[in-house]
């Protein structure tokens, strides 16, 4: 990779310079999820070497007991965005309640919270396949100082400031926006830098690829089913190719590359679908819609959905904009 290209860090801080009233908290919480995500990153591509020579399969070469990447992920993440009295409270998929941080006055000082998954798709480790970690930043509601309430979590998608995802793929990449288009970062494994290798992501308008997890068609709304079947028929553009990892982050990060449309809908087993709102499908969402896509759960925008749980479940639909305009023909 070039030494011209601007690292992530760099970035960071040319694009802290256009915020008004910029303080760098922004920045420095970025940049603890940019060393969390190294972290991991480094602990991902092992993974397969630690349960072939790990001593009893539970014990690491320390002493230490080994742990499952994602319980792994989540530690890391948290860890380091503690270790900066940035951020007052986080909500992880691995945690049942909100987990609330003091800053060093051992008052909750922080001026944001995040939300994230740490390790999504993990049953794709086990056989080498991709999986990432995605984060959503909001500004508090309560007052600095005080203790971070379940209100600050519980904020619509369109307040967020920052989303983004990692995706430990082929190459490991940092994905992310603060509301003014999305940039992808590549990591650079031999010296653990990011650099910025996909400027101005957007998806393309329109696509061929549709991912959905069809072992559940017979669960489907009957408007999905219609959808997935125009999707299959056969025309000029059609048949569309189908194409699911099982891991969003994978799933979605190829879609916005070559154009595509992902589906999770709800389902006669899962009535709002499996995907958790705010830190899998709200992050998803604002990086869809600031790449020019549409991300909808069939009724309304992602981004307009009040919370009423730190951990409810959204349908999620979104990609290339006229893939999800014609979808919603059919559902509506
Ligand atoms: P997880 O957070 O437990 O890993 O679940 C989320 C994942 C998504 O990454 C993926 O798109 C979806 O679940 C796959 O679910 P399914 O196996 O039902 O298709
Ligand atoms: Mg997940």
């Amino acid at each position: 990779m070039s030494h011209q290209k601007t690292t992530l860090g760099e970035f960071i801080i040319k694009n802290q310079a256009s915020f008004s009233y910029s303080t760098g908290e922004l920045s420095s919480l970025l940049n603890a999820l940019r060393l969390a995500a190294k972290v991991v990153n480094h602990e991902v591509n092992k993974a397969g070497l630690v349960d072939l020579f790990g001593d009893s399969g539970d014990v690491n070469v320390q002493g230490e007991q080994q742990q499952k990447l994602d319980v792994f992920a989540n530690k890391t993440f948290i860890q380091s965005l503690k270790n900066r009295n940035i951020v007052c409270g986080i909500v992880s998929e691995e945690n049942d309640e909100f987990i609330t941080i003091k800053g060093q006055d051992k008052e909750s000082n922080g001026k944001y919270v995040v939300l994230m998954d740490p390790l999504d798709g993990s049953s794709n480790i086990d056989v080498n396949v991709s999986v990432g970690t995605i984060f959503s930043i909001y500004r508090r509601i309560t007052p600095i100082g005080t203790p971070v309430e379940e209100k600050d979590f519980l904020q619509p998608g369109n307040a967020q400031i920052g989303a983004g995802y990692i995706v430990y793929g082929t190459s490991t990449m940092l994905v992310y926006t603060t509301g003014d288009g999305v940039n992808g970062f590549t990591l650079n494994p031999a010296i653990g830098t990011f650099y910025l290798s996909h400027p101005n992501m957007t998806f393309p308008e329109e696509g061929k690829v549709y991912s959905v997890n069809q072992g559940n068609y017979r669960h489907f709304p009957d408007s999905v089913k219609k959808y997935i079947k125009y999707c299959q028929q056969e025309e000029e553009d059609r048949p569309y190719t189908q194409r699911y990892i099982g891991s969003l982050v994978s799933d979605f990060h190829r879609n916005m590359i070559q154009g595509g449309v992902y589906l999770y809908p709800n389902s006669t087993v899962n009535k709002d679908g499996k995907l958790r709102l705010l830190y899998e499908c709200n992050p998803i969402a604002f990086l869809t819609e600031q790449a020019g896509g549409i991300a909808t759960d069939g009724q309304v925008d992602i981004l307009d959905i009040v919370p009423s749980q730190i951990h409810e479940r959204a349908p999620l639909y979104c990609g290339s904009s006229s893939m999800v305009k014609k979808l919603l023909e059919f559902i509506k």
